[in-house]
């Protein structure tokens, strides 16, 4: 309803104008061209004089009243380091562009005033002046290189080369129609390679290479979740889009680069002020004191509200908008801690699916430690179980064999030496090593192969010193079956080796 209202307003200005003009061409040809010429010279002449005034004192009113809304200025002083020398930067250029705009615009109406037609005068004609071409060559020549030579100065300090030994957290945004896809490095500080032939929608939608260790324990933070960025560290991001053009804007941080599909481009930069530092900075000011909401005036105010965000600066389609993200700058060591809290993208969606190139044949030191603790938690629960609802069969999860042989493989060294120091933590205990197989193939010779696996197992714990006394073993070939054998889950499960408490 108001654009109608508008439009019809606009419309109607528009008719009155039309017929004005009319109405003074209808005098002129009733009074004589040249009398209703010079007193609409005279007129026009003082009108331009009036716009002049009313648009420079407007010009220069509207930009104070604004100051503080404005990035740069008042309450929104950069949160990056680099920011501050942008931001100067900007000054320098509006100082001079400033100054060339009131002069421009002074000369421009006031001539337009003072040469307005009066009858017996004449245009002067000349052809050159070197001296006025000397002065406006030479002037916005030297303003232009000065200008220039200093945004150099100050896009090269921005951009430093980083090397290897510079200390730097590395992240990388991909951006898509309509998100963000952020990247973290894990505890290794090193974000895995990419390939874009890996891609697969379902599984791993940036391509990550998972058979470069690095990539192993990046996060990826997806959908809209918080993105947190450390406070006083420097920061690269990786910027780059999957299908349009895109832009990385981070507004308070003065960090604004294209996400070009194909063409990773980068920006480097250090939040200074945490979010709520910076929530305290915008409190100094009035505008900021009005509620957030207006419909609750006795709510938050909008400085307490106030988050830092990114946006996709490109318009990049129709859900456009939906790209904003909420940004947090934390202290160094509330981000250590909550990006160690994270689990990788990896571990979630990865791990032992049939895309991981380590199933079986690694183990990560994380799964080592957690199993560990893992054990050691099932033993002692046995031990000081007063109820007699804890199990006394405690499978040893991560020993495995060479398939149809009773060789170990490399991966069981770490539970065993592992159950051989719980052995020694806990000095009363007595264990049976037992084997376990499914029923594929000869039920005698599973059971011999049960066996023989219970026996390795107890010769590689004696190897590290255990004591014969407190273990025996057994096999149990397909007699104690966990599930059904029908499914191949199933039967992966029955084939196991299993410990059990004699004795505590
Ligand atoms: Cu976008």
């Amino acid at each position: 309803m108001t654009y109608l209202i508008t439009f019809a307003i606009i419309f109607l200005l528009a008719v009155i104008v039309i017929q004005i003009g009319k109405l003074t061409e209808l005098a002129a040809s009733i009074r004589g061209e040249e009398v209703v010429d010079r007193s609409s010279t005279n007129t026009q002449g003082i009108a331009l004089i009036v716009f002049m005034i009313v648009f420079l004192v407007g010009c220069v009113w509207s930009t104070l009243y604004y100051k503080n809304q404005m990035l740069g200025y008042g309450p929104l002083t950069s949160a990056s380091a680099h920011g501050f020398e942008l931001d100067s930067l900007f000054n320098v250029t509006l100082f001079f562009t400033g100054i060339v705009f009131v002069i421009t615009h002074v000369l421009l109406f006031w001539y337009g005033y003072k040469y307005r037609q009066t009858s017996g005068r004449k245009a002067i004609f000349f052809a050159h002046d070197t001296k006025l071409e000397m002065i406006w060559t030479v002037v916005p020549a030297v303003v232009m290189t000065y200008l220039v030579a200093n945004g150099l100065i100050t896009w090269n300090n921005i951009f430093p080369t980083l090397t290897e030994d510079d200390n730097y957290l590395e992240i990388e945004a991909t951006g898509y129609q309509f998100a963000w896809d952020i990247r973290y490095p894990g505890a290794d500080g090193k974000l895995g390679n990419k390939d874009f032939r890996l891609i697969d929608l379902a599984s791993n939608s940036l391509g990550i290479d998972w058979s470069d260790e690095a990539s192993v324990d990046d996060v990826v933070l997806g959908g809209t979740d918080k993105i947190l960025l450390p406070k006083d560290s420097l920061i690269k991001v990786r910027i780059t889009a999957k299908d349009v053009l895109h832009n990385f804007y981070l507004p308070h941080f003065r960090v604004k680069m294209d996400a070009v599909p194909g063409i990773p481009t980068s920006f480097i930069f250090t939040p200074v002020k945490t979010t709520q530092e910076f929530r305290e900075q915008l409190r100094a000011y009035p505008e900021w004191q009005t509620p957030a909401d207006p419909a609750d005036p006795t709510g938050p105010k909008k400085w307490e509200t106030f988050e830092y965000e990114l946006a996709c600066a490109e318009l990049c389609g129709n859900g456009h908008y939906s790209m904003r993200r909420i940004v947090e700058v934390v202290t160094r060591e509330e981000f250590d801690t909550w990006l160690a809290g994270q689990k990788s993208f990896y571990t979630t969606n990865i791990r032992n699916t049939s895309t991981d190139p380590y199933k079986g044949t690694k183990l990560f030191d994380y799964e080592i430690k957690a199993r560990s603790r893992e054990l050691k938690s099932d033993i002692s629960s046995y031990l000081k179980d007063t109820t007699g609802t804890a199990s006394r069969n405690i499978q040893l999860k991560h020993v495995f064999f060479e398939t149809a042989s009773a060789t170990l493989s490399d991966l069981s060294r770490h539970e065993l030496e592992n159950l051989n120091k719980l052995l020694k933590e806990f000095p009363a205990l007595k264990i049976e090593l037992s084997g376990h197989t499914d029923n594929v193939g000869d039920a005698v010779s599973n059971l011999e192969l049960s066996k023989r696996r219970a026996e390795s197992v107890r010769t590689f714990l004696l190897q590290l010193g255990a004591d014969p006394a407190r273990l025996s073993y057994n096999g149990y070939g397909q007699n104690q079956p966990l599930e059904s054998n029908d499914t191949e889950e199933g039967r992966e499960k029955n084939r196991r080796t299993e410990l059990r408490i004699i004795s505590k």
